[in-house]
Order: C-alpha cells, then sequence, then structure tokens
C-alpha cells in the first residue's frame, strides 16, 4: 500500500462528525488494524517476512549500532593519535628552532673568535717586527758603543802618562792659559800638578819644558794655595827674586833650565803655556 493510501485509510475510518468525540483508542484501534494489514501484505510479497522478523531487526540494530560505536572509537583513536603527533611535531620542531638557534649562536661565537684570533696574530706579528727592529737598533748602539770606546781609548793611549811613586803625569804638547790647563786636566781625571816633595820637585824638573803647575795666588795676594786648597806656606822651590807680583802675576810656572830647586815663577795666568797633570795611580 502506497503512503497517501495508507493516510487515506487511517483517516478514513475516523468520521467528520465525530472528531469531537474521537479518543485515543480509536486513532490506535485503526493503526492496530492498518498495521495488522501491513504486515500480512509484507508476508504475501515473495513469502520472505515470517514471524522472526522482530528479532533479525533487533540484530540489524545491534550490528548497527556496535559498527557505530566501533567507528566512533576509531575515530577517537585516530584523532589521538592525530593530536599526540602534532604535539609531538611541534616539539620536535620547537627543539629543531632550538637547536639551529644555538647553532647560529655558535656560528657568531666561532666567527668572532676567529676575528679575534685574527687580530691578535696580526699584533703578535707586529710586535715581532717591532722587537726585531728594537734588537737592531740595540746591536748598531752596541757597535757604535764599541766604535766609541775603542776611539776613547785611543785617545787616551795618545796621553802618555809618566808613573813616579804613587801618581803618574801627563805633560801636555799644547799650550792653554793657566785655568783652561787646570780645566783640562780635571777633565782627564787629574789635576795641576801638585809638587808636595823634593823628590817631585827634581821629577819635574827634569821633564824639560816650561809648564804650568797647580800653585796660584789669585784668591789673596802672596797667600799661594795649591789646587787643592792647601796654602803653600814659606817652602817651596822659587826662583831667586820670585814671586815678584810683575803687573799682577798670580799664577806659578816650572822653568826647567834654572836650578832645580830654584825653579818656580809667577806668571801672568793669562799667558798660554804647557802644562803638567797629575792623577793618583
Ligand atoms: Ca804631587
Ligand atoms: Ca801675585
Ligand atoms: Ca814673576
Amino acid at each position: 500500500m502506497a503512503e497517501t493510501e495508507f493516510a487515506e485509510h487511517i483517516y478514513g475510518n475516523v468520521d467528520a462528525t465525530q472528531c469531537s468525540n474521537l479518543d485515543e483508542d480509536n486513532v490506535y484501534a485503526n493503526q492496530q488494524t492498518i498495521t495488522t494489514e501491513t504486515r500480512d501484505e509484507r508476508k504475501t510479497e515473495g513469502g520472505k517476512f515470517t514471524g522472526g522478523d522482530t528479532t533479525e531487526v533487533k540484530y540489524y540494530r545491534v550490528a548497527v549500532v556496535s559498527l557505530g560505536l566501533l567507528c566512533f572509537l576509531l575515530l577517537a583513536v585516530i584523532m589521538s593519535v592525530g593530536i599526540t603527533g602534532t604535539a609531538e611535531r611541534d616539539q620536535l620542531r620547537n627543539e629543531i628552532q632550538l637547536q639551529q638557534l644555538m647553532y647560529n649562536n655558535l656560528t657568531q661565537e666561532k666567527d668572532q673568535l676567529q676575528a679575534l684570533n685574527t687580530n691578535l696574530t696580526q699584533e703578535k706579528d707586529q710586535l715581532q717586527a717591532l722587537n726585531t727592529n728594537l734588537t737592531q737598533e740595540k746591536d748598531q748602539l752596541q757597535a757604535n758603543n764599541t766604535d766609541l770606546t775603542q776611539e776613547n781609548n785611543k785617545l787616551l793611549g795618545i796621553i802618555r802618562w809618566t808613573c813616579f811613586g804613587s801618581s803618574q803625569y801627563y805633560i801636555s804638547s799644547e799650550q792653554k792659559t793657566w785655568a783652561d790647563s787646570k780645566q783640562h786636566c780635571m777633565n782627564l781625571g787629574a789635576h795641576l800638578v801638585i809638587i808636595d816633595s823634593e823628590e817631585e820637585q827634581r821629577l819635574i824638573y827634569t821633564q824639560g819644558k816650561r809648564a804650568w803647575i797647580g800653585l796660584s795666588d789669585s784668591e789673596t795676594e802672596s797667600i799661594w794655595k795649591w789646587v787643592d786648597g792647601k796654602v803653600l806656606g814659606d817652602s817651596g822651590y822659587w826662583m831667586k827674586g820670585e814671586p815678584n807680583d810683575t803687573n799682577g802675576e798670580d799664577c806659578a810656572e816650572i822653568l826647567p833650565q834654572k836650578e832645580p830647586l830654584a825653579s818656580w815663577n809667577d806668571e801672568s795666568c793669562r799667558k798660554e803655556k804647557n802644562y803638567i797633570c797629575e792623577k793618583a795611580k
């Protein structure tokens, strides 16, 4: 029976005038009749419908429900696995990003260290070059010093010192004023000769030159003092009539052509004469 015919059959049994009195028992009585008729029709169609139809439907429904539950569980599992995989993938991605960041930092530090190492290497090379230059300059200065020392020794070698007693003497070949002579002796580490014994007087006398000795009265007239500050007193080996201070003679010389023990004369200090230096051995 079609649905339209089925609906007409149901509501055809209901009298329009009885609608207000229609109760549920009448409706469901019609429905039960229709249901019985429907089952009878299904029973006659091909003979397939039997009295066990309700049990198969139940089994069918149970199977459908079970299959649905199974699908639901499978979907839940898939979603759970998907969520877990997504979380693990995110965590792995974060770890990769962190490792990449650390790698970048290490690479930058490595580059900085390489640059620093390059700078230090350059500074080391510069210091080594500077050290080499300084070493060469030091060697050159040492060589120059050696040359100067040798030249100084040669110059000193030209000055011939004569040893006597505890002293040694230098008789100059050049002539200077008394003051310049005194200064030159000091430059040689000596002083104008101080004659303080007869033996020394005789030695100086025999040197054979007219020369300045370290005696003067320039500070106080007639007070003769040696260059070390000692006063001569009444002693001395003056020539006869000397010192006479003619025109202000304040410096003493020795004249070898006179008597050995009477050979001193006072002279003008501005005159240039040979001179005799004395220093300790
Ligand atoms: Ca002396
Ligand atoms: Ca004088
Ligand atoms: Ca004189």
